[in-house]
């Protein structure tokens, strides 16, 4: 199909509440918003890098300069056969791929909505339900995080994921355990830690945790593998796995048992789809991450997550987790059994409101083939 337009959102959403990781703390998310118009249809992406550095380097800034200098002019006015096409165009870059992924997730949306697929079937996902999970941040005190720990469980999520750092972790961590003995619980240190840590992170084997994800620097996977040969819990690496080939040589090497997938962080759903493939044949567990996206990155999150490979509960989450309205409707509830519902109509199968897109809306800029 031939582009005929491209439309830029730079929007803020305010969180119910801050989100503090070892990295830093948020109040408000920001986000870029991609629409591409062809044959009568639109497609919706979420770009999920947020206002300042921390997670990644790439930034809503950057990813905007990106978008409107390079890979926007990339695809309009073009005949676009397919999503492969995208992302080829999207590897010349060398990097910036939240930028790439939020191009191509409009892409997947506009030929799953072409072909009356849902996102979920183009993906070759095979549940219609995905388990999931919650990301706790960092709380003021061992008490405030307990509260909020019996809150999510009450609400029915299936597994708590709690963020840690030096100082905060071993007695915190003790603390949970002392008062859930049993829950599916992991910790996410988000790159705070070195191998001189080694001990004090071992020391975390006494709690039956899941996994502890990326505990050392951001992009190693050496040191990782040196880690885990040191600790019984398995290592789930996030921020080091930046496309395939770092997922291959990671399992190849040791430094990880288990990967958490984002598209945005590998460039892409063609990208995280090929990762989910490679670990589904070495029998090695997925769970598709989060990054406190929208109902439109949501969408695109959990059509991922209902693939075969995605076996542990992701960091999906509900929509009222994070906002207090959410930019599609039906907005993303739990169900009873600790699940979302992979929504069935075609493409991201969720409505878009204009309204509500407009209000949070900082910046756009249209560009017309
Ligand atoms: C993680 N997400 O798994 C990330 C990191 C993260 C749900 O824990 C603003 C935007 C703040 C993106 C904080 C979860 C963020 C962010 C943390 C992503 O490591
Ligand atoms: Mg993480």
């Amino acid at each position: 199909m031939v582009v005929e337009r491209v439309e830029l959102r730079w929007i803020r959403m305010r969180l119910k509440e801050p989100f503090e990781t070892s990295f830093g703390r948020e109040q408000d998310r920001e986000a870029l918003l991609v629409t591409v118009y062809a044959d009568g249809l639109e497609g919706w992406g979420e770009v999920v890098a947020s206002r300042d550095f921390g997670y990644s380097y790439e930034t809503t800034e950057t990813a905007w300069m990106v978008l409107r200098g390079f890979l926007i002019p990339a695809v309009l006015g073009q005949e676009i056969p397919d999503v492969e096409t995208v992302a080829r165009l999207g590897e010349r870059l060398r990097g910036h791929p939240m930028a790439r992924a939020g191009l191509e997730a409009a892409f997947w949306d506009l030929f799953a909505r072409r072909a009356g697929l849902p996102l979920s079937r183009m993906l070759g996902g095979a549940r219609d339900r995905v388990p999931v999970g919650v990301s706790i941040g960092l709380q003021p005190t061992d008490a405030a995080l307990l509260e909020k720990i019996e809150g999510y469980l009450a609400e029915g999520y299936r597994r708590i994921k709690v963020k840690i750092k030096p100082g905060r972790d071993v007695e915190m961590i003790a603390a949970v355990r002392r008062a859930f003995p049993e829950i599916p619980l992991m910790a996410d240190a988000n790159s705070a830690y070195t191998l001189e840590d080694a001990d004090r992170l071992a020391a975390l084997d006494a709690f039956h945790l899941m996994m502890i994800e990326q505990p050392l620097h951001w992009d190693d996977l050496c040191e990782h593998a040196q880690l885990q040969a040191r600790l019984r819990t398995p290592i789930c690496l996030d921020e080091s796995i930046h496309s395939v080939r770092h997922a291959r040589a990671a399992l190849d090497m040791g430094a990880c048992r288990i990967i958490n997938i984002k598209p945005g962080r590998v460039g892409g759903l063609l990208e995280a789809k090929r990762i989910h493939d490679l670990c589904r044949e070495r029998g090695i567990p997925v769970w598709c991450g989060g990054m406190l996206e929208t109902g439109i990155g949501r969408a695109a999150n959990v059509a991922l997550a209902s693939l075969p490979g995605f076996t542990l509960p992701g960091d999906l989450s509900a929509s009222d987790r994070y906002y207090f309205e959410d930019l599609v409707d039906p907005p993303f509830v739990l169900n009873p059994d600790g699940t979302l519902t992979v929504p069935q109509g075609p493409g991201l199968g969720v409505t878009i409101d204009r309204r509500r897109v407009d209000r949070v809306t900082l910046r756009m800029e249209a560009f017309q083939a």
